[in-house]
């Protein structure tokens, strides 16, 4: 596979971008109250075969005591986990925008996102990185291209809310990407140094909408990857109406937001 090799002396995946062996990969996950799920990502993240991959942890001061555990479990894994804690719950689009600065100001080379939850596959990972060859700047995790798909013990009706906000999203933008909701996703470095991440409003739900609006109005390469949302076994959800139907309303805003950047494009 062009851009991967198993390293000889280890059987780790290493790969390489744009000529660079040695790349440093930073998966970040967001946490408010995921103590019972958190030490299980993380050891399964930390035990992928893949070669410079460390993990951070953003916690808003979880009252389930995440912020601790991620700390106890930084210091048995020095040098591969590092944990940012905020005051209280910030909201998930400022805790994603905190570690991509971190990410970047690290000279971290693909920077991840993923939830806490194992909604996000971490087998995934390497598949993800592989995507990332030549010019694609962006892997995306993706329900709703063949082979992705959603929980099947959802009720029907959340499945409909997930593919009709997708829908309503992806045509009011009129983005190509076909799972425009989601939160797995691996960013290169390029990419993420391009976005303006201090202009990004959205923090709750449709902060993954419009990250990747702008991604896409800035013309970045991406490719989908299917695979399978999973539903929580461990710890709540935090999703609830009140949430979706502010984020519909939202989706709006977003056209307006950057219409600055739609206009530069298009000339
Ligand atoms: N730091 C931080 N993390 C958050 C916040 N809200 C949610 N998260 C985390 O973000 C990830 C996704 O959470 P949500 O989008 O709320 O979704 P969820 O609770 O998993 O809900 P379902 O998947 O629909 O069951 C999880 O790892 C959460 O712990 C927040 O305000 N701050
Ligand atoms: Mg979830």
């Amino acid at each position: 596979m062009p851009g991967m090799r198993y390293n000889q002396f280890n059987l780790m995946l290493q790969y390489t971008i744009e000529g660079k062996t040695h790349l440093k990969i930073l998966i970040i996950i967001p946490t408010y109250n995921e103590s019972e799920n958190l030490p299980l990502i993380t050891a399964a993240l930390l035990a992928l075969p893949v070669l410079g991959l460390s993990v951070l942890i953003v916690d808003d001061n979880s009252p389930d005591g995440t912020g601790q555990l991620a700390d106890d479990l930084a210091q048995q894994n020095t040098g591969r986990m590092f944990v940012l804690h905020r005051t209280g719950k910030l909201g998930l689009g400022t805790a994603y925008i905190t570690g991509f600065k971190y990410g970047l100001a690290n000279g971290y080379d693909v920077i991840g996102q993923m939830d806490a939850d194992f909604s996000h596959p971490v087998d995934k990972v390497p598949v993800f990185l592989n995507a990332l060859q030549g010019s694609v700047e962006l892997a995306i995790g993706s329900r709703y291209i063949p082979g992705g798909s959603l929980d099947e013990a959802w009720p029907a009706w959340r499945k409909f809310l997930s593919g009709f906000g997708n829908f309503y999203a992806r045509t009011i933008l009129r983005l190509p990407i076909r799972d425009v909701t989601g939160g797995f996703r691996l960013w290169k470095r390029s990419l993420l140094a391009r976005m303006p991440l201090d202009a990004i409003r959205s923090n709750g739900y449709i902060f993954q909408v419009e990250m990747a609006y702008v991604a896409y109005l800035l013309g970045a390469k991406y490719r989908e990857i299917p695979f399978y949302f999973a539903d929580r076994k461990l710890g709540r959800s935090k999703m609830s109406a009140k949430i979706q139907v502010e984020a519909a309303i939202n989706v709006w805003r977003l056209l307006n937001i950057h219409k600055h950047i739609r206009l530069l494009e298009e000339k």
